[in-house]
């Protein structure tokens, strides 16, 4: 790279230039789509600005905890999802949503309906957050037929329905990567600007990799398949080298890895989880979706991830998602 003439670039392809050079390749669009990921967006900003100031606001305690003026503190996952409903449903585009934080779907007020349904967790990785380790949010997008009459069996689309999907990783920078199912890319925020500026365009998975991902501390209820896949990456009995493991135990910040390093993360069904534990609507589908369109694959065990159609919006899956 020309650092020197990076330094000094002065045409910044920006998120939102992106998603219109996107819309203009569709010229029927009416820029829904756009303004609903401008909100998604403004919504990664906000809780990128929120992760950073934790330790000093003491976002970090209990939710229902108060602080030294007496008001309640907000844990940053119950923080992410009050940003992210309002985000959501301010920008008009939305009918339903499902988060990993509420327990039931929520049907937006018919007078700010739009077409969209969203899946999104606000705050993934979860135990990492206290310690500073890379947390993130991840979201995929669905269309709905009829915004006025839409049912929660309508909600239970395959994965491979969406018809966009990304992440936002809240780590030592923050990165987002965004798929409306023409290839991924990924925008890095600038603090200065504000702005999330394209820094990884066509992001596509290497085909091999030398990197397995999976929490092994659950080896001992795995079944027999999972343990020999893992044995085999350890000790091959090909003559290649061992793989190397590296678990951050964020999802994110596990696929962002996989993504751009190639290899393979696992979180596989075992005796104790029988389902797995990661959760298909927003967990699974969105990364499935990214890992497909960078030329990945991804799948739950006993078949490709997108093809599943879920019965339950917190139903879970094993997934094995990686290099093809
Ligand atoms: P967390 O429980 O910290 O919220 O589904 C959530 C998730 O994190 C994923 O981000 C992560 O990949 C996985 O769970 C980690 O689970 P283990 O701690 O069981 O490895």
């Amino acid at each position: 790279m020309d650092h020197a003439a990076d330094t000094f670039r002065t045409d910044l392809m920006t998120i939102t230039r992106h998603v219109l050079n996107e819309q203009s390749r569709h010229p029927e669009s009416r820029g829904d789509l756009t303004i609903l990921l401008s909100h998604i967006v403004l919504g990664c900003k906000f809780v990128a600005s929120a992760v950073n100031k934790a330790g000093l606001a003491k976002l970090t305690g209990l939710a229902g905890e108060t602080n030294v003026q007496g008001e309640e503190q907000k844990k940053l996952d119950v923080l992410s999802n009050e940003v992210f409903v309002n985000a959501l449903v301010s920008s008009g585009r939305t009918c339903v949503l499902v988060s990993e934080e509420d327990e039931k779907a929520t049907f937006v007020d018919p007078k700010l309906r739009g077409k969209y349904c969203v899946c999104f967790d606000p705050l993934d990785g979860s135990s990492n957050i206290d310690c500073g380790v890379s947390i993130g949010t991840i979201f995929g997008i669905y269309m709905i037929k009829n915004q006025d009459t839409v049912t929660l069996e309508e909600v239970l689309q395959p994965g491979k329905d969406m018809i966009a999907a990304g992440y936002c990783m809240y780590g030592s920078s923050c990165t987002l990567v965004l798929s409306t199912g023409n290839g991924v890319n990924g925008f890095t925020l600038d603090p200065s600007l504000g702005e999330f500026i394209m820094t990884h365009p066509d992001i596509k998975i290497p085909p091999k990799g030398k990197i397995y991902s999976v929490n092994e501390g659950n080896a001992k209820n795995w079944d027999t398949p999972t343990a020999k896949y893992v044995e085999k990456c350890k000790y091959p009995t090909d003559g290649s080298s061992p793989k190397s493991l590296r678990y951050i135990g964020s999802m994110v910040a596990d696929v962002h890895r996989t993504l751009l390093y190639g290899g393979i993360f696992l979180y596989p069904a075992d005796k104790k989880s029988p389902s797995g534990k990661l959760r298909v609507m927003y967990e699974v589908f969105p990364m499935s979706f990214l890992m497909e369109e960078a030329g990945g694959q991804s799948f739950t065990g006993k078949g490709r991830s997108l093809d599943l159609i879920p019965t339950d919006i917190h139903e879970r899956s094993p997934i094995f998602l990686g290099s093809s």
